[in-house]
């Protein structure tokens, strides 16, 4: 239908002032619809899930994100889908239409919109990371952590990276090493991590932890499992030719399972403890060739290079 250009605006060019509204109706309702579905039906399979209350709470940290960016998002959808139809060239229609530059009530909403989306970010992101008993979220605090969990003394585990596994010490029960990482349920656990050789990073998806690995440095994470469960560890920095292969598993089972787990493996690693260094929060790289001697020397290791238990079917 071609409308001459001396012609009122027809019904589907309504003046410029409605344009807005009628957008923002449009809008509405979608966005509306999309938050209430991610909040039911998406929110509670997100991840890294709930199996500790740092996982749980970055799966809301995620859910608060979606919630903000869909509406965003839809907007600008909404926004080209009406520009594409109501405001598509016609047939004699050869003038321009109103320019946005100067419009106060544009300029305004977008100043304010945007304005309010970062700073509320930004003191969301702030309180989550900083919350009591979250204690950092679940990333490494460094070797000296500001935010520390409620709960009781927690439980202390060393995780040491090194190409191209993780082992785990317990200075609880006398410091013994293995490549089987237990954990509690309901109970702080600390992990203090560190690296004997390059960078590597203690990924530990479900337990929402993510912590450097360095040589020489003692990164320290909290963690509070909320209930019992397995979980995948990776390394997340690469870190040489088996990078991709530096992956394990690890557990949370009930205090007394772990209680008897630990007591345990204590007694039949004593003789492995015993030619390990003594427990330290890092420990010198150079010494792993001198500690592999004196197992090999005590019929404990196969001069492999490590300094665990030998028969780990993960070394290439
Ligand atoms: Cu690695």
């Amino acid at each position: 239908m071609a409308a001459s250009s001396t012609e009122a605006p027809s019904a589907a060019e309504p003046k410029g002032s409605n344009h807005g509204l009628r957008i923002f109706l449009i809008w509405l309702p979608i966005a509306v619809v999309t938050d209430l579905l991610i909040w039911i039906v998406l929110g509670p399979h997100l991840p890294p899930g709930t199996l500790t209350e740092q996982a749980h709470s970055q799966q809301w940290d995620l859910l608060v994100l979606f919630v903000l960016a869909a509406p965003v998002m839809l907007f600008v959808l909404t926004f080209a889908a009406y520009a594409l139809i109501v405001w598509r060239h016609r047939e004699g229609d050869d003038e321009d239409g109103p320019p946005i530059h100067g419009h106060t009530g544009v300029q305004a909403t977008w100043i304010t919109g945007t304005a309010v989306i970062v700073l509320f970010l930004a003191a969301f992101g702030t309180y989550e990371l900083a919350w009591p008993g979250m204690a950092g979220a679940g990333g490494g605090e460094g070797p000296s952590a500001i935010w520390t969990p409620k709960g009781g003394t927690p439980v202390q585990i060393q995780v040491i990276g090194q190409q191209w596994r993780f082992t785990y010490r317990y200075p609880q029960y006398g410091g013994f090493e293995t490549t089987q990482l237990m954990m509690p349920v309901n109970q702080p656990v600390q992990f203090n991590v560190t690296s004997l050789d390059v960078i590597h990073s203690f990924w530990a998806y479900q337990l929402g932890v993510k912590a450097d690995a360095n040589p020489g440095v003692n990164n320290i994470a909290f963690v509070t499992a909320k209930h019992t469960g397995t979980f995948i560890v990776r390394c997340n920095e690469l870190c040489g030719l088996w990078h991709g292969a530096m992956t394990n598993s690890g557990e949370v089972v009930s205090q007394s399972a772990f209680q008897a787990w630990a007591t345990k493996t204590e007694t039949q690693l004593a003789s492995v403890t015993a030619v390990l260094p003594p427990y330290a929060t890092v420990y010198d790289p150079t010494v792993v060739p001198q500690i592999n001697k004196a197992m090999a020397k005590a019929g404990l290791a196969g001069g492999n290079g490590y300094y665990y238990p030998p028969n780990d079917p993960v070394q290439p």
